[in-house]
């Protein structure tokens, strides 16, 4: 059985609906810089997107203030990167890491995923040419790389860290993935899941982590695997990997399919 954390979107009681949007819309307009996204945003803002924005969900006025002030505080560079696919995220010096940098899932701390190295395998489906499973040893052999971005969770906070492992579009290149292909999907050690499109699963930043801070991941942070995209928000960035498919069948994900934004960043 599966344990939801996070409330469902409530209906709207005593809320001034029309009063929230326009102040949300005057927002998007003076963050946002492009006419064009601007506009865009701004038509296709609803209550509903506003609240998966912010993480809150809308339940009167009181909460549409505080969903409005938490996109407000939302840090410029980052939404300028994160509404545009031709834009890399922002890196930082090693200095700027949040220390210690923080730990989430849809359960607590106490019943984080233990996954063992000794008889690991990544299983690999769906439209690729090299189904074969890999061991972390296989993973650590290919040419690695690191980086230091900021992690931008719906609930309201952000964390810079550093993560290393393989640029996921190798990753793909080597199995021979069809990247024609529209999604490329994950499946988890604690039961979550979700998906990405293929650009972003080409993007240069996207990288099949193996390491946290120059040390191997730790089980809070997705030990053996998580994939990390500096251009989407944290809940589309999962850890203990288990299996990679590639797929043109529309695979959601565990917040997704309960209301999240699918596409979840730029
Ligand atoms: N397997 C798995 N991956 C997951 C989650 C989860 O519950 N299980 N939560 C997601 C969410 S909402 C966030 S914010 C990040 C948190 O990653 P961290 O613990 O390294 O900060 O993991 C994402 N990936
Ligand atoms: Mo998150």
């Amino acid at each position: 059985m599966k344990v939801f954390k996070r409330p469902s979107l409530t209906p709207l009681a005593g809320v001034d609906t029309d009063a929230a949007l326009a102040e949300a819309r005057k927002l998007i307009g003076r963050r946002i810089e492009q006419p064009a996204r601007r506009a865009f945003l701004q038509r296709s803002l609803t209550l509903g997107g506003l609240s998966l924005l912010s993480g809150c969900s809308i339940s009167d006025n009181a909460t549409v203030e505080a969903a409005l002030l938490r996109i407000s505080r939302f840090n410029d560079a980052a939404q300028a990167w994160l509404f545009d696919p031709d834009k890399l995220a922002p890196t930082y010096p090693d200095s700027m890491i949040t220390r210690p940098f923080p730990f989430n899932a849809y359960y607590g701390e106490d019943e984080i995923r233990e996954v063992a190295e000794a008889g690991y395998r990544l299983e690999v489906t769906g439209l690729v040419a090299d189904k074969r499973s890999w061991t972390l040893a296989d993973l650590r052999a290919m040419p690695q790389q690191d980086q230091v971005t900021r992690h931008i969770c719906v609930e309201g906070w952000s964390a810079i860290g550093k993560w290393g492992g393989i640029p996921f579009a190798d990753f793909l290149r080597r199995i021979g993935a069809d990247t024609s292909a529209k999604y490329v999907g994950f499946k988890c050690a604690d039961d979550y899941y979700t998906s990405i499109d293929m650009p972003t699963a080409l993007h240069p930043q996207t990288l099949l982590t193996l390491t946290y801070d120059g040390q191997p991941l730790p089980p809070k942070y997705g030990f053996p695997m998580k994939l990390r995209m500096p251009t989407k928000l944290g809940y589309k960035n999962p850890k203990h990997i288990r299996a990679i498919f590639v797929t043109n069948t529309y695979p959601g994900g565990y917040w997704e399919d309960q209301g999240y934004n699918w596409f979840g960043g730029s």
